[in-house]
């Protein structure tokens, strides 16, 4: 009896401040106010964790490399001593096997001395790549395109048709498949007129009762490069 008056003595104060009406009021405020804030923290963290899980659960890795495969286009042409010739070359998909593009152009320029003079030494050959609408990466770094020679070697001349193409395996971020492959996607580069310039400065036997040397046959032979991506999942 002494215990449960010693507790309705010490609870007094608590029940006098919450049966207070306006006490009453702030609390229900205050209570609502804090429901708020716990709601709203609740999926604020919510939705950030949801974000970063669909990134964790979507972005997968891939292995991208590419097969390969060319077609060749040759030709000989005699070129008069101080001339240029301008040879046009029609490039298109039709040699390549289905859904290849076309990367990289490669061309060789090859001649060697046909006078059969004695001692008549190599011509000098000079060869260019012209740019034209022909759809490439005309700025690109690693193109080559001019070349020339005065003692019978090889002539190689490089174009970067398709952008950023080098061959070479890489891996990758992406979504899907379909958005890892969307940069080998691209249509039109490389299928045209591509245009070469070939001139030749004949260089004669000293010896006088040859001949003059008064041209050269020059071989070009044309690679063209095409290839398709393969993709893996890396697991
Ligand atoms: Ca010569
Ligand atoms: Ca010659």
């Amino acid at each position: 009896m002494e215990e449960n008056t010693f507790i309705q003595d010490l609870m007094k104060p608590t029940a006098t401040f919450v049966g207070d009406k306006d006490t009453r009021s702030t609390l229900a405020v205050f209570g609502v106010a804090l429901l708020l804030i716990t709601v709203k923290i609740y999926y604020s963290l919510g939705i950030k964790n949801s974000e970063l899980h669909d990134e964790v659960r979507f972005l997968d890795d891939w292995s991208i490399s590419f097969e390969e495969s060319t077609y060749a286009i040759s030709e000989s042409v005699i070129i008069a001593d101080g001339t240029e010739e301008v040879l046009d070359f029609e490039i298109d998909l039709s040699e390549l096997p289905d859904d290849f593009r076309i990367g990289i152009i490669q061309v060789q320029i090859s001649y060697s001395e046909t006078s059969q003079n004695v001692a008549d030494p190599c011509d000098s050959v000079q060869a260019t790549l012209v740019q034209t609408e022909y759809p490439a990466q005309w700025l690109d770094e690693n193109n080559n395109l001019n070349g020339g020679s005065n003692s019978c070697e090889t002539i190689n001349l490089e174009l970067l048709t398709y952008p950023g193409y080098n061959g070479e395996s890489y891996e990758t971020e992406a979504d899907n498949k379909v958005i890892a492959l969307d940069p080998w996607k691209l249509d039109g580069y490389g299928i045209g007129t591509l245009t070469l310039e070939v001139s030749v400065d004949v260089q004669t036997s000293q010896i006088p009762t040859q001949n003059n040397d008064n041209d050269e046959t020059i071989q070009i032979d044309i690679t063209v490069l095409g290839f398709m991506p393969n993709i893996a999942m890396i697991d």
